[in-house]
């Protein structure tokens, strides 16, 4: 039987975890985005309070599984992308999930100030930081892969369209 042209077992790229599954509402735009792409990714609920063994496996095999990009999401005091990049040396991106309490203040500063020497791209709070982290791993992914970077340049052009192409109502 004829595979499709992007399998559903396609062997991911890009590995989205999250710190809950309370994140998805935040992480399902990268997944869509991702698939947009055209880029295989697994999505997976990873904790680094509540399964901290879990992370220690993923983390550690996901070079080995063929992950070129990890993208994490986490809340509140948000330790799961600076552990996770702490423990393998693909990139790691991290979405700081708005959290109720502070809303998401202490997502952003707990992922993004990271100590020299185990780095993490952090991206904004929220829907903008998970479709942003979405595009930053499929422009690593497009450096060696030019479906991926013709899609790329076609998501940037349809997206300038759209801004040149908007109306305002009369008023
Ligand atoms: C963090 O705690 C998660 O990333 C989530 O953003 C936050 C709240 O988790 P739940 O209480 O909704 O499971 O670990």
């Amino acid at each position: 039987m004829a595979k499709s042209k992007q399998s559903a077992t396609a062997r991911p790229a890009v590995g989205i975890i999250m710190g809950s599954t309370s994140d998805w509402e935040t992480m399902q735009h990268a997944a869509e985005t991702l698939t947009t792409l055209g880029v295989p990714f697994e999505k997976e609920v990873v904790s680094a309070h509540r399964t901290p063994e879990k992370l220690y496996d993923y983390a550690k095999t996901a070079e080995k599984r063929g992950l070129n990009v990890i993208i994490a999401g986490a809340g509140g005091a948000a330790h799961l992308p600076g552990m996770t990049a702490a423990m393998t040396t693909l990139p790691v991106f991290g979405v700081p999930v708005q959290s109720k309490a502070l809303s998401g203040m202490d997502s952003l500063l707990s992922i993004v100030q990271m100590p020299a020497g185990i780095p993490v791209p952090t991206l904004a709070i929220g829907r903008a930081g998970a479709i942003n982290a979405a595009l930053s791993a499929a422009a690593v992914i497009a450096l060696g892969d030019a479906k991926v970077r013709r899609k790329l340049k076609a998501f940037r052009d349809k997206q300038t369209a759209t801004v040149m192409e908007a109306e305002l109502p009369e008023s």
